[in-house]
């Protein structure tokens, strides 16, 4: 894992973008963002029976296993967007990104590779990308239920719920 502010410079999105500006683990950990580096998956079953998450699947990003729709799907992914709900990936293979907006609003960009799990707290925007690889494999952990639905960036959104419940407990709350 690595991770640092996005530099915000035109170019494709699968670039690093990396400012050169470092963003450390406790500063993710303010955000609400946590990760741990896992390379046993029996360590990652505890995490998810200690969350109550009973469901997962694995997905394959790649114009191999996507075919026609790859390019279409990784910019998707990369709209901004937040979830009612927290969003638990574990990489199993190859590596992408993970930007999410800090308390100024500004792009961290958290680099993954292969044994690397977050989580991003409900409410968080954010949103994702492959990098130049072109190749990542994920698990996805869900509960019961999930509401996985992204739920694009706008300023409708502010008034959303589970948006004001992550700002007051992670922008807010500190100095
Ligand atoms: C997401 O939430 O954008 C995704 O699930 C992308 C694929 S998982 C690396
Ligand atoms: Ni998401």
């Amino acid at each position: 894992m690595k991770a640092y502010f996005y530099d915000n410079l035109p170019g494709d999105q699968r670039l690093p973008h990396d400012s050169g500006k470092e963003v450390t683990v406790e500063d993710l950990q303010r955000l609400g963002v946590l990760y741990y580096r896992m390379p046993a998956l029996e360590a990652v079953d505890s995490l998810a029976a200690e969350r109550g998450y009973k469901n997962r699947d694995e997905i394959t990003v790649s114009p191999e296993k996507m075919g026609d729709v790859y390019e279409s799907k990784v910019k998707m992914f990369f709209d901004e967007h937040l979830h009612e709900d927290e969003e638990i990936r574990y990489i199993r293979d190859g590596a992408g990104y993970f930007d999410v907006r800090d308390k100024g609003d500004q792009w961290v960009r958290i680099q993954l590779v292969k044994d690397d799990l977050i989580i991003l707290p409900a409410g968080i925007y954010h949103r994702f990308t492959t990098d130049e690889t072109n190749y990542i494999q994920a698990m996805r952990l869900f509960k019961e239920e999930p509401k996985w639905t992204p739920l694009n960036r706008s300023g409708d959104l502010d008034t959303n719920p589970y948006r004001k419940e992550y700002v007051s407990q992670f922008l807010e709350a500190q100095s």
